[in-house]
């Protein structure tokens, strides 16, 4: 990878690369979704090629799966794995308690069944997604198909009861027809500008009748690593 990245391809690269420093002979991996987790993959694949490194990884995505085996990386399935050593995922937001939000790229339900089902999970992310915060990016919940627009309003009574819509707030699918997920599920953006209590919220919603999940990764991230434009790591 000597080519001359950007700022933030830089910052994503050097977040990636130091994680999969942790990456040891033998491990089975969770292989996350999103633009830093491919520099991830990538990283890992390097590792395999230049060292020999044994490593069997468990994607996140068809796109993750797709990538992982273009570049040479033993694809397992979860269950074939049954438990893992380590995910490396990205994240839209994270907090000072290492709390998450995630799902913008519709990954959320296999990204957060394989990070639950991991010894530990690495955050990889650049320093705009650190927040004092959560819910400045729009929470993706994952509906089924079936009734869907009636659990949206559901979600939205829900919520009200409990007064955390507030005038700024908005349920929204994606664009005209909402994104589809790997399952067939749809994702509904929730735009909540600020979640007061994101532990309390991620238990209520996945008690609405068709979600599947939400995209508050609550107590599962160990570490965040950012990277940075100018090439320094933080990790946190
Ligand atoms: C994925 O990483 C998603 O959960 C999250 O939305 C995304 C962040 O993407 P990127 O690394 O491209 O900013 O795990």
């Amino acid at each position: 990878m000597s080519e001359t990245l950007s700022p933030i391809d830089t910052a994503k690269f050097v977040a990636a690369k130091r994680a999969v420093e942790f990456v040891e002979d033998g491990m089975k991996l969770g292989l996350g979704t999103g633009s830093t987790a491919a520099w991830m993959v990538r990283c890992l694949a390097e590792r395999v090629r230049d060292e020999g490194l044994k490593i069997v990884g468990v994607p996140t995505s068809t796109r993750t799966a797709e990538l992982a085996r273009s570049l040479g990386i033993k694809v397992i399935s979860l269950d074939e794995a049954k438990w893992l050593d380590l995910t490396i995922d990205g994240a839209d937001e994270f907090d000072a308690e290492l709390n998450l939000i995630k799902g913008g790229g519709g990954a959320l339900l296999q990204e957060k069944i394989v990070a639950t089902a991991s010894d530990q999970m690495i955050v990889i992310t650049d320093a705009a997604k650190e927040v004092e915060h959560l819910g400045a990016f729009p929470l993706p919940i994952e509906v089924i198909p079936f009734g869907w627009q009636t659990t949206k309003a559901l979600v939205e009574e829900t919520l009200g009861s409990m007064d955390v819509l507030g005038q700024s707030s908005t349920l929204r699918m994606n664009g005209d027809v909402p994104f589809i997920t790997d399952e067939g599920n749809h994702i509904v953006d929730l735009h909540l500008q600020r979640i007061g209590n994101a532990r309390q919220l991620a238990l209520v919603l996945n008690q609405v009748p068709g979600v599947v999940e939400n995209g508050l990764f609550i107590d599962i991230c160990d570490k965040v690593i950012i990277g940075h434009g100018d090439g320094r790591v933080q990790t946190k």
